[in-house]
């Protein structure tokens, strides 16, 4: 005999949208669990980095929260009972509701939540609490590839691939991403590119760890990666290596889309971008000799106020070369958070219904309703979207549930945001740990972690995959939808909010039936004996590892073009900000830091926040290596120390996100907005910097 937990239990990372395999393993005692390699999952072989094998840490009662927490009228957060908690929160959000009607009660989601989580907070968002104003962190992530994606092949799934083809290719262009830091072992596919004979080119403007392993590294300025696409869609054309053949028989719109780049010379790419145009022309060969290719976006391009152009543009330049819709070629996304896939297909988005539905459609509506045995005509509208939403606290929304993300450190001009929480007449957030933004709220859910609980999460292939339980949680906490369970009853809505994960999956399968994110056909236990099914599933299906073999998912089967043409940033330097600040992430941190630096072998390696600029710049102004330097921009000013590399430009100073206070990168960063996606410009703004005086710091 043995208990159900004294073996392991093989289940996946609670970070980032490789979600790679481990196994868990119970340490004597009871408790807390150990990592162990999981070789059999085929993402990552057992690989994991040091994020994925400290995830434990996070389990520890030493640093997470395991009771509820209630603000006093003293202002004090103090201990609670759940009753008290959730009586507390529904008594807030209600009287909101009652006073300045549904609307003025906001919800908050995030891309790490399972697709249980997600699914349940979107429909409580529209069931009980009837509000439209809810919205999720991965605006913030990949939603300029995901509405790229939907214009060009009238689907959004990140990767239209399993990671396996990326060997099988013969080119890879890698657009602003950096999986050496943000996936590692991920890598590995890139390095088999390079073994079987296939190259590599990285668009960065910073010469990053993945770059150095390229055959090709372009370093553009910050926001010109529009301008880049085109100008290597133009040499395309002039080169004649477009290919008519796939042009005439799978897409549409070329004529329009080919007159768009044609304006776009390459003396003028390299004017805009800083990129020669000797390189542009090496990329086209590269890119255009061998027989199949791929072109693989991430923050950089998407992240920015026209990243659905520039994603869209990338994609023109994989149609116009018959790069796409076929075996070990084609465009795409590498999704970012846990269930960045998942998470924005189930309906915590503002104008999303389960399974990929459109709100404002009649029939998804109808459908949706019925399963939630409501009338369609009480589903609100679309809401706004996350930074809008973040932006009309305080104003016209009153009252927040958040769940799953951290606004106060990730949110584009963050200071503004912190004022506009701290505004808001009552906040509840549901999170593992107090992180920043939990620590303004009025009441804390302390909630269960991934090793603690069950549920689904869809990796950036768009592979649906079971995490499990592999330990019980301490007393003091409950699961997110034991949470909106309790909310819901509390609300009035007795039924349909299970608190089972997987008769919440049931439920979300039903939903999701005939929509574009097909689930209805997955199972548990399909999921386990499978390692992952692949969505669309319709029931009965096998799933779909590969998407648009055949058909593109558009009315006609056939890929869309757009004309698309360069546009600067919604700001460019100028004699008061005359450099480019751009951000991202180190690889012992993880977002916001909520969870990682709470981590001490993490913070060992990352301890804090930093400033990379070039060794010109800094001898210009000069800056010391590892003295404190202020970075100012119009939002704001931020200090941390310098860290002087010739690996990036002389023109652009780089900050990782991952810290709140005096470092935080958010605090300079620009909330211009993609006229499509809504996303956020996280990638540029204007700045100037300026060493500190130790004692005016
Ligand atoms: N360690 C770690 N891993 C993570 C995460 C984490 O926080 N930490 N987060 C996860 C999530 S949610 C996400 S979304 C992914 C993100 O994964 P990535 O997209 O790989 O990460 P970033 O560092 O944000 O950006 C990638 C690169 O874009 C470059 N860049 C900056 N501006 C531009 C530009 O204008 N054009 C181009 N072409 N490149 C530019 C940066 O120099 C950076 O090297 O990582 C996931 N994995
Ligand atoms: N400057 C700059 N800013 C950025 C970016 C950038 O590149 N540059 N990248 C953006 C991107 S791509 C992203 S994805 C965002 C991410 O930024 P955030 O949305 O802040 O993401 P996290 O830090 O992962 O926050 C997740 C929070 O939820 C908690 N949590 C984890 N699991 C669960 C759960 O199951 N239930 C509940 N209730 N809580 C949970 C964690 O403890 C943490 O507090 O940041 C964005 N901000
Ligand atoms: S690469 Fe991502 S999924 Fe894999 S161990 Fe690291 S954080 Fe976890
Ligand atoms: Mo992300």
């Amino acid at each position: 005999m043995h208990t159900p937990e004294a073996t392991a239990t093989a289940t996946h990372c609670p970070y980032c949208a490789l979600q790679c395999g481990m196994n868990l393993r119970p340490q004597p005692g009871g408790t807390g669990v150990t990592v162990e390699e999981r070789a059999d999952f085929p993402v990552n072989r057992g690989a994991l980095c040091g994020k994925g094998r400290t995830a434990p840490a996070v389990l520890s009662s030493r640093v997470r929260l395991t009771e509820p927490l209630v603000r006093t009228h003293a202002g004090r957060l103090e201990p609670a009972t759940w009753e008290e908690a959730l009586d507390a929160v529904a008594a807030g959000l209600a009287r909101t509701a009652h006073v300045h009607g549904p609307d003025a009660v906001g919800v908050f989601g995030g891309g790490g939540l399972t697709n249980e989580k997600a699914y349940a907070l979107g429909k409580f968002a529209r069931v009980a609490l009837r509000t439209s104003q809810i919205d999720y962190n991965g605006r913030f992530c990949m939603s300029s590839a995901a509405a790229a994606h939907q214009k060009a092949f009238g689907l959004d799934r990140g990767l239209p691939f399993p990671l396996e083809d990326i060997p099988r290719t013969g080119c890879v262009i890698l657009v602003g991403s950096n999986p050496a830091e943000t996936m590692p072992p991920a890598l590995r596919f890139l390095t088999e590119l390079k073994a079987n004979g296939g190259t590599l080119i990285v668009v960065d403007p910073r010469r990053t760890r993945t770059a150095e392993q390229a055959d090709l590294h372009l370093a553009p300025r910050p926001g010109t990666d529009l301008a880049l696409a085109l100008g290597l869609l133009h040499l395309v054309v002039a080169d004649g290596r477009t290919d008519e053949e796939f042009i005439a028989a799978r897409t549409t719109g070329w004529e329009e889309a080919r007159a768009a780049a044609m304006a776009h010379w390459p003396e003028l790419v390299e004017r805009i971008t800083g990129v020669p145009v000797p390189a542009l022309r090496e990329a086209v060969g590269l890119f255009c000799a061998p027989e199949s290719a791929m072109v693989l976006t991430a923050r950089g391009p998407e992240q920015q106020s026209k990243g659905t152009d520039t994603v869209g543009a990338w994609i023109n330049l994989c149609l116009a070369t018959g790069r796409a819709g076929r075996l070990h070629s084609g465009y795409g996304c590498l999704t970012g958070q846990g269930n960045g896939q998942g998470g924005r297909e189930h309906g915590q988005k503002a104008d999303q219904l389960p399974g990929y539905r459109k709100l404002t459609d009649p029939a998804a509506r109808a459908h949706v309703a019925e399963v939630w045995g409501v009338d369609p005509d009480a589903l609100p509208g679309p809401g706004r979207s996350a930074y809008e939403l973040l932006d009309a606290l305080g104003t016209d929304v009153k009252s927040l549930l958040l769940m799953g993300s951290n606004p106060v450190v990730s949110a584009p001009r963050a200071a503004h945001v912190e004022d506009r929480i701290r505004s808001l007449d009552f906040l509840a957030v549901a999170d593992v740990v107090l992180s920043e933004t939990a620590a303004l709220a009025d009441v804390v859910l302390p909630v269960t972690q991934w090793a603690e609980e069950t549920g689904t999460t869809t990796n950036l292939e768009g592979r649906v995959l079971l995490r499990r339980r592999a330990l019980t949680p301490p007393p003091g906490v409950r699961s997110d939808l034991e949470v909106l369970h309790g909310l819901a009853a509390r609300l009035g809505v007795e039924k349909g909010f299970p608190t089972d994960p997987e008769e919440v999956f049931g439920e979300l399968r039903r939903a999701s039936a005939g929509g574009p994110a097909d689930y209805s056909g997955i199972t548990y236990d399909r999921i386990v004996s499978e390692q992952g099914v692949f969505w669309p599933c319709p029931e009965g299906s096998p799933g779909t590892e590969r998407l648009f073999l055949d058909r593109f998912a558009t009315d006609d089967g056939r890929a869309r073009f757009v004309p698309v043409v360069h546009r600067d940033a919604a700001e460019v330097p100028d004699a008061d900000y005359p450099l480019l600040l751009t951000t991202g992430r180190v690889v012992a941190q993880y977002q916001s830091g909520a969870q990682t630096r709470r981590v001490d072998e993490l913070n060992e390696a990352a301890p804090g926040a930093f400033v990379e600029l070039h060794p010109r710049l800094a001898a210009r102004i000069g800056a010391v290596d590892g003295s404190p330097l202020a970075v100012v921009s119009r939002r704001g000013r931020a200090v941390a120390p310098a860290r002087i590399t010739d690996a990036i430009r002389a023109d652009t100073v780089f900050m990782p996100f991952h810290w709140p206070g005096e470092g935080r990168a958010n605090t300079l960063t620009n909330p211009a907005l993609d006229p499509t996606s809504r996303m956020p410009e996280f990638k540029v703004c204007a700045v100037r910097i300026e060493p500190v005086q130790p004692d005016t710091v």
